[in-house]
């Protein structure tokens, strides 16, 4: 694997070991302040890939998968940066997760939509009804949608199909692995985009919403 000049086979083998210490520790050595993002698509992204690939290939104990999964949501806590002050006339967003577990990919894209200025309700890990309810009680313009389990994944073509039926006009983006994996089941399942990572979220709700959120 080509990690880029990082850290990342270091940063595994802390996690694989369940040493928190030691893997706090080579992220802030890399950590400058303002580069979260990065260090989150160049080292803890791509070790959590490795380690769920172990655990499929039966090389690791579940416990191990786990863990390395809960001291990345630790770590990644650590560096996200602040919300931004900068919120005028920015479009009302919302999150969800649609029941699934896999909490670290929303939660690093709320903070960088945080970041970036927009307003983000936040709706964990609801189901599909509730979310529909909320989107349209709160004004969402733009629904993010961050499913891993390619079941839950399904749930956004129930989603839209109330969307269309109570006539909720928000757009529907999706992300996560099973987006990932095929790159054309976003149109399967009835969403209006689907972006690969936290950074090209936000190009894809100005294509939708035919802004540029300039301040
Ligand atoms: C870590 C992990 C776990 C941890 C989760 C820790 C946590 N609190 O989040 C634990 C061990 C708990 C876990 C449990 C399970 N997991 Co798991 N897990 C993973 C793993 C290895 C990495 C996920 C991760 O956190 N990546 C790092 C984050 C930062 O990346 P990300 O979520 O993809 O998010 C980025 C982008 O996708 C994007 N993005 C994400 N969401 C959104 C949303 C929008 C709108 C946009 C625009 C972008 C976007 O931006 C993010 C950052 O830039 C994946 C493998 C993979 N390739 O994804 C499997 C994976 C998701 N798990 C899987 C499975 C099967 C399970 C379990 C059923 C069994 C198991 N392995 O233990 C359980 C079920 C849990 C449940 N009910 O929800 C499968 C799902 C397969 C499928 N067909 O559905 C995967 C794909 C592994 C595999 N190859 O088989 N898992």
């Amino acid at each position: 694997m080509d990690t880029g000049g990082f850290p990342v086979y270091e940063f595994e083998s802390a996690l694989l070991s369940l040493n928190r210490v030691a893997a706090k520790n080579i992220i802030a050595a890399e950590f400058t302040g303002d580069n979260a993002f990065g260090l989150i698509s160049g080292i803890i992204s791509p070790a959590l890939e490795s380690i769920g690939d172990m655990w499929a290939k039966g090389e690791i104990a579940l416990s191990q998968e786990y863990m390395a999964g809960k001291i990345c949501e630790e770590v990644v806590e650590s560096i996200l940066p602040e919300r931004s002050p900068a919120r005028k006339n920015m479009p009302v967003i919302g999150i969800a997760t649609l029941g699934d577990e896999h909490l670290l990919g929303k939660r690093i894209v709320c903070s960088f939509l945080k970041a970036s200025g927009f307003n983000i309700h936040d709706y964990a890990s609801m189901e599909v009804e509730e979310v529909a309810t909320r989107v349209k009680d709160d004004g969402v313009e733009v629904l993010m949608v961050s499913t891993l389990m390619l079941n839950l994944a399904y749930g956004v073509k129930k989603l839209r199909t109330i969307f269309d039926k109570e006539g909720i006009s928000a757009k529907i983006i999706v992300g996560g692995a099973p987006f990932l994996f095929d790159r054309d089941l976003w149109k399967e399942v009835g969403a209006d985009a689907m972006a690969v990572d936290a950074m090209e979220s936000v190009s894809r709700i100005n294509d939708l919403l035919g802004c540029h959120n300039e301040q």
